[in-house]
């Protein structure tokens, strides 16, 4: 085994105290057998800077870092903290917030940006590796980006050819990163009145580039000192990463790789097989997941595996990539963000493959004590341990690629040491509620419809609905607030749509399954989920999904009786363990999408207390939403309740939510 990196004082974490989900804390144990030091360790032996978690540090000019601590007992009177330039405490918090706003809305749009490329690839028949799986989607999604999906010929309309269409659909998507005039397309998707406001707000995004791109202009060095005009620009950048980047990332790959539909597969560190080839697949990118999973079922290298002397092959998945192949392939979701270092120390991970986002560095030195072959793939995430291959992966020779890396694995297979323990814990989970198959479960075979949804969120069955999502974060227990914030949900009748690693950890808890419904929901969520089928916790998908939430909130509204705009419904969103810049980026889309989101642990405005209350109080004013901050998973479950009840107060619907009962004639309805 190679030498390990651990300090010789440092402590060990609490693996009981660091998650809450078994097969995490027998692999915590198992790494501080083996002397391997975890994330969790260096969580307990590095605090945070009490300063930058506030976002009173300014690091953007060499005067600096100018730190503006509050002072103890808080401000009173005037607040005199300023840097050298003289930077406020708000101008510094609004800057940083917007740049991790920057930092998040490029890393969703840049995934986005890819997609479309490759898009354009298969539109101009550059490559035959990837191929348009959905033409309905492509049609539905054509108007939207002003693309005719149909031709007068003769006085006669007629259908348009499906590659004229794809190829106009990848020119003007891609466009929406540069373009140098007018505004993004999708915007128009969102509910007249949201519009409306962000029309007269000025924030509707011009490109998704520019507004990134201005973001870290105005953030320099004195330009932008004003906390609302900078917001105001990451409203811009978020709005243009909900309603464009990220959007069109869902939008294209489910055109190239399929919508998703409800499927069924297994969730946690227990979906590794020992006598199996075990192939992790780790970041974000179908375009680099999907062909791995092809390649893994090709009965060729299947039979290549049995020639190692494996029964067969082992895909699973962490972090967002988990999410993609899960809910297109129901490929088996190995685990969540603080899962990655683990899965390694099973000592039956052949091969980790990676692209983007959410990787850790220190992946590279728990794969030196193993002999799993740690694979990057993409140009822009290389790594400076020489333990590492990289392997770019390109849609040109995509094919060769994957099967490049997927021999890697199998060729590694003898090459196990005896230290293989992979933890017995894993739970059954259905995903694959894209807006589309949601629509399909809810309205029926015949005519699907969002107006099942909205009918039992009126008569109160259903008493509101919430997005949880988001990462975890090793500044608190993994898994703990997660679980917790759902499950107060479920109970409290609230249906939760899940996206990224809370729904990693919903589904390794097993609330992803129809079954949970009678254990954990409150009586009308129960019978809604028991009639049509569905588990209360959605699994939407990824990160750059979150735009699917978007949509299905404007579908509730289009339904109707909820109301004219997202910030009507009886709806919040929640990130109870965030931890990425993209985390921040969507609480803002959100947010100015209309959505009162709450998020855990801490925000980086606490050290701006007039910037942070304009983030909390004022933007609700302007947009309907606003963020609010608990760190106690079942307190931060209530604001959302209450909020809830609110919007179904000003509805008129609160009353409803006494009459439960359900007649058979009710239950048929459901069932419709
Ligand atoms: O984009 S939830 S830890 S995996 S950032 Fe990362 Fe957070 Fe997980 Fe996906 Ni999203």
């Amino acid at each position: 085994m190679a030498e390990v990196t651990k300090e010789k004082e440092s402590k060990l974490a609490d693996p009981i105290a660091a998650s809450i989900d078994p097969a995490t804390q027998e692999m915590i144990q198992r790494a501080h057998d083996l002397g391997i030091e975890t994330v969790f360790d260096r969580a307990v032996n590095m605090k945070p800077c009490a300063i930058g978690i506030q976002g009173i540090c300014c690091k953007n000019c060499a005067m600096g870092p100018c730190r503006l601590p509050l002072p103890k007992g808080g401000i009173i009177g005037e607040d005199t903290r300023k840097g050298l330039c003289g930077a406020t405490a708000n101008t510094i918090a609004a800057r940083n917030f917007i740049r991790m706003i920057a930092g998040g809305a490029a890393a969703h749009s840049d995934h986005g940006r890819g997609v479309a490329e490759v898009f354009l690839s298969v539109a101009r028949k550059e490559t035959d590796t990837y191929k348009i799986k959905d033409t309905k989607k492509l049609i539905s999604i054509a108007p939207h980006l002003d693309v005719a999906t149909t031709v007068e010929v003769d006085g006669e309309v007629k259908d348009r050819n499906i590659d004229e269409i794809a190829l106009e659909v990848a020119e003007k998507a891609l466009a929406e990163w540069g373009k140098p005039e007018g505004t993004l397309y999708y915007t128009k998707r969102a509910p007249k009145p949201l519009y409306e406001k962000w029309k007269k707000q000025g924030v509707l995004p011009r490109n998704i580039d520019r507004e990134i791109c201005e973001i870290m202009h105005r953030t320099h060095m004195g330009v932008d000192q004003d906390y609302k005009n900078l917001i105001k620009q990451g409203t811009r950048a978020a709005l243009g990463d909900g309603w464009g980047g990220s959007m069109l990332a869902t939008d294209l790959q489910d055109v190239l790789f399929g919508t998703p539909t409800p499927l069924q597969a297994e969730a946690n560190l227990g979906v590794m097989k020992e006598d199996h080839v075990n192939i992790i697949v780790h970041g974000h990118e179908p375009i680099l997941s999907e062909m791995i999973v092809a390649t893994s079922q090709k009965p060729e290298m299947i039979e290549y595996a049995k020639s190692k002397g494996a029964k067969g092959i082992q895909l699973g998945g962490i972090c967002c990539t988990a999410n993609e192949i899960f809910q297109r392939h129901g490929v088996p979701q190995a685990g969540t963000f603080l899962q990655q270092e683990l899965a390694i120390i099973t000592g039956a991970c052949d091969a980790m493959v990676v692209d983007i986002q959410c990787i850790f560095q220190a992946v590279a030195n728990v794969a030196k004590c193993f002999h799993t072959k740690l694979i990057t793939t993409h140009p822009i995430a290389k790594m400076e341990q020489n333990n590492v291959i990289h392997i770019e992966f390109d849609e040109h020779h995509a094919k060769e690629d994957a099967e490049k890396i997927v021999r890697i694995a199998i060729d590694n297979y003898q090459n196990r040491g005896v230290e293989v323990m992979i933890p017995r814990h894993k739970a059954s989970s259905i995903g694959g509620f894209s807006v589309e198959s949601i629509e399909y479960h809810l309205g029926g075979s015949f005519r699907g419809t969002y107006y099942t949804l909205n009918d039992n969120i009126i008569n109160g069955r259903i008493r509101g609905v919430a997005g949880v999502v988001g990462c975890n974060n090793a500044r608190t227990r993994h898994n703990e607030a997660h679980i917790a914030v759902v499950k107060e949900l479920i109970k409290n009748d609230v249906l939760v749509l899940t996206t990224g690693c809370n729904g990693i950890a919903c589904a390794m808890e097993g609330l992803l399954t129809p079954e949970s419904a009678a254990v954990y929901c409150g009586p009308g969520l129960a019978e809604v989920c028991e009639v049509v089928g569905i588990p209360p916790v959605l699994h939407m998908g990824s990160c750059v999904d979150n735009s699917r939430l978007l949509l299905a909130a404007t579908e509730v509204v289009k339904a109707g009786g909820l109301g004219n705009d997202i910030c009507d419904l009886p709806l919040a969103g929640s990130a109870p363990e965030w931890m990425s810049e993209k985390a921040i980026s969507i609480g803002h889309y959100f947010v100015a999408s209309g959505v009162y989101t709450v998020f855990g642990l801490h925000l980086p405005t606490e050290g701006a207390p007039v910037f942070h209350n304009y983030l909390s109080n004022e933007l609700e004013k302007i947009y309907g939403g606003k963020w609010d901050l608990e760190a106690d998973p079942i307190k931060h479950a209530h604001l959302m309740i209450a909020h809830i009840d609110k919007k179904r107060k000003e509805l008129g619907i609160d009353k409803a939510r006494d009459r439960v009962l359900m007649d058979m004639a009710d239950r048929q309805a459901l069932g419709a």
